[in-house]
């Protein structure tokens, strides 16, 4: 029988990191399209089947358009994600230092400690990297999130990403009821 789920999840992370871009890569399969101008603090809704599990998930992908600065904004964007994306740009170290501000401000406005997937971006960039993967790997090891290496230009993980992160949701959505996401 195949199980139905629903989950509100949220893209985290610095600016021009490629949060909006690996949302258009999953929810569009497009790159550089007119994405930029409609996504905003917006969502994108998604559907995923994963047969080995026999699962249907709709998902519905939060985006910041920038920095969320106020926290009326913030509350709206965490309230009922049930997981998130941690991005950080490969080829800016500062990126990658501040995912854990960005797990700790989820963490508190999530209500708890929700399932993340730490999502190294950009590995097209070879020659201008500056995070190699043993730091990314070490990073999600010691906050026991699964880590992905992608690049949203030419889509190399990204569909991996979501789905890493859904089936993280799954397990934990049997280890017992919540309320429903959206
Ligand atoms: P954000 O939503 O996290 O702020 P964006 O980031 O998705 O807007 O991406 C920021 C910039 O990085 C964009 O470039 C985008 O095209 C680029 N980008 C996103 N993902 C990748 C990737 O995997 N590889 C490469 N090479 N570039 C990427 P512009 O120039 O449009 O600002
Ligand atoms: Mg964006």
């Amino acid at each position: 029988m195949t199980a139905e789920f629903r989950f509100k999840i949220v893209m985290l992370g610095d600016g021009a990191v490629g949060k909006t871009a690996m949302t258009a890569r999953f929810t569009q399969d497009s790159f550089n399209a007119d994405y930029k101008r409609t996504i905003g603090a917006d969502f994108a809704v998604k559907r995923l089947d994963i047969p080995d599990i026999n699962a249907h998930v709709t998902l519905q992908c939060w985006d910041l358009a920038g920095q969320p600065r106020f926290e009326f904004v913030r509350q709206g964007f965490y309230r009922g994600a049930r997981g998130g994306l941690l991005l950080y740009d490969v080829t800016r170290r500062r990126t990658f230092l501040n995912i854990d501000r960005w797990k700790e401000e989820t963490f508190a406005n999530a209500g708890g400690k929700i399932p993340l997937v730490v999502v190294a971006n950009k590995i097209d960039l070879v020659d201008s990297r500056a995070v190699t993967k043993e730091d990314g790997e070490a990073y999600a090891k010691e906050n026991g999130f699964l880590y992905v290496e992608s690049s949203a230009l030419t889509g190399e993980n990204v569909e991996e990403a979501y789905v890493n992160l859904c089936r993280k949701m799954i397990d934990d959505s049997k280890a017992g009821p919540k309320e429903p996401a959206f």
